[in-house]
């Protein structure tokens, strides 16, 4: 049997021997491919090899912890050949769980402390502070939860580890327990289901979010791969669109027999009062795209021929937030949250919540949706003023 067990041992070597070659010459491909340009191919290049180093190297400490163990076998046979007392296997396996336990919550803690710094900040919303609550007690729970299994998993594998002493008790099923172990879990997962639902009521179906209107109704069109953002005017109100009207001067498919649009902004940055309720009309041209506005806690899938709205109210100046970060170039980001195509990457906006004054000075240096080429595109009378009858050609008659 010990014959048998050193050609394993042997074996081993061998496969170890091969690994080792291997992972030599992947590692002098990967510091060679460093040094080369970094052209797409070249990077996807040091990816796998960056990749398959740690797979070897992986592979590379199973084998060895193999070897140890097999050399602490051979050296166990040899006791027990020399009627000595071989070397207790259940108090070493019991070990091992605790030490398991231990290093495996240390890397758990450890996780949440190294990642945790990465989180986002302080939700610069309203509604922003309801979800990172809600957040937070699935968060509480799960932890709990993943402490307890744990200490409970690996400890019982300790406490009760194989022993001559004492025999297995027999024990296949409590139908007790399977109850608790069922019940409990529903119950806390339906109270988490639950509070979600509410809460997002609460944010998109109260009369605030669906009747009282905000004080300011925004434009946000995705296509691939752009946002395109549009105010409305003194008036308040944006002009109608139709996707049949969409030029090449006149992308958003603006409807002009609608005066509503005469005075309509087009604007490179959002820019958003602080504590003023803002509506986002949200809408695609292509294929589906998703708002993303993470500090705001804002998502919400922009899907063509399916307009859709989001309400909120942004809580934190962009000058308050840098203060608060100690970052003095921060900005908040609106980003594209869907894999739309080759240039999804590129879909990002700088959003920028300013004081009212700001605000109001910013809005009138906004360039008008309705500029000079447009306007000899759609034929329009230029009286200076935009009044009287415009010869729309383009416009459905309606
Ligand atoms: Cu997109």
């Amino acid at each position: 049997m010990a014959f048998k067990k050193l050609i394993n041992f042997k074996t081993l070597s061998a496969i170890l021997a091969s690994i080792f070659l291997f992972a030599s010459t992947v590692i002098a491909q990967d510091a060679g491919a460093t040094t080369t340009p970094a052209t797409d191919d070249a990077a996807n290049a040091t990816m796998w090899t960056g990749v398959g180093y740690y797979v070897l190297l992986f592979l590379l400490v199973a084998v060895i912890v193999g070897i140890v163990g097999k050399i602490f076998r051979v050296y166990d046979l040899t006791s027990q050949i020399q009627g000595k007392k071989g070397m207790n296997w259940n108090n070493i396996m019991g070990v091992c769980f605790i030490v398991f336990l231990i290093a495996g919550s240390y890397g758990a803690y450890w996780s949440f402390v190294e990642q945790g710094s990465h989180i986002l900040p302080a939700a610069a919303s309203i509604h922003g502070v309801k979800l990172d609550n809600m957040f937070m007690v699935t968060f509480g729970i799960t932890v709990i939860v993943f402490f307890l299994t744990q200490i409970a998993l690996f400890g019982f594998s300790y406490l009760y580890r194989g022993s001559d002493k004492r025999k297995a008790y027999f024990y296949p099923h409590n139908n007790t327990i399977e109850k608790i172990w069922t019940v409990i879990p529903a119950i806390v997962l339906t109270i988490l289901v639950i509070t979600g639902f509410f809460t997002w009521s609460e944010i998109t179906n109260t009369t605030d979010a669906k009747g009282e209107p905000a004080s300011i109704n925004i434009d946000v069109t995705g296509h691939q791969f752009a946002w395109e953002i549009r105010y409305p005017g003194k008036d308040g109100k944006l002009g109608v669109k139709n996707y049949r009207l969409v030029t090449g001067l006149n992308k958003l498919g603006v409807n002009f027999q609608d005066k509503n649009s005469f005075d309509d902004l087009i604007a490179d940055t959002l820019v958003l009062p602080v504590n003023k309720s803002v509506r986002l009309n949200i809408l695609a041209q292509d294929v589906i795209h998703s708002v993303y506005m993470p500090h705001f806690r804002v998502q919400l899938n922009a899907v063509p021929g399916l307009p859709t709205f989001f309400k909120f109210t942004p809580t934190i100046t962009t000058a308050e937030m840098r203060t608060k970060l100690d970052n003095a170039t921060f900005e908040y980001l609106l980003y594209c949250n869907k894999i739309c195509g080759g240039g999804h990457y590129n879909m990002k906006k700088v959003v920028r919540v300013v004081s009212e004054a700001e605000y109001q000075d910013w809005l009138s240096k906004q360039k008008p949706y309705l500029n000079d080429q447009l306007r000899k595109e759609l034929k329009m009378a230029d009286n200076g003023q935009t009044k009287g009858i415009v010869q729309n050609r383009l416009a459905l008659n309606n």
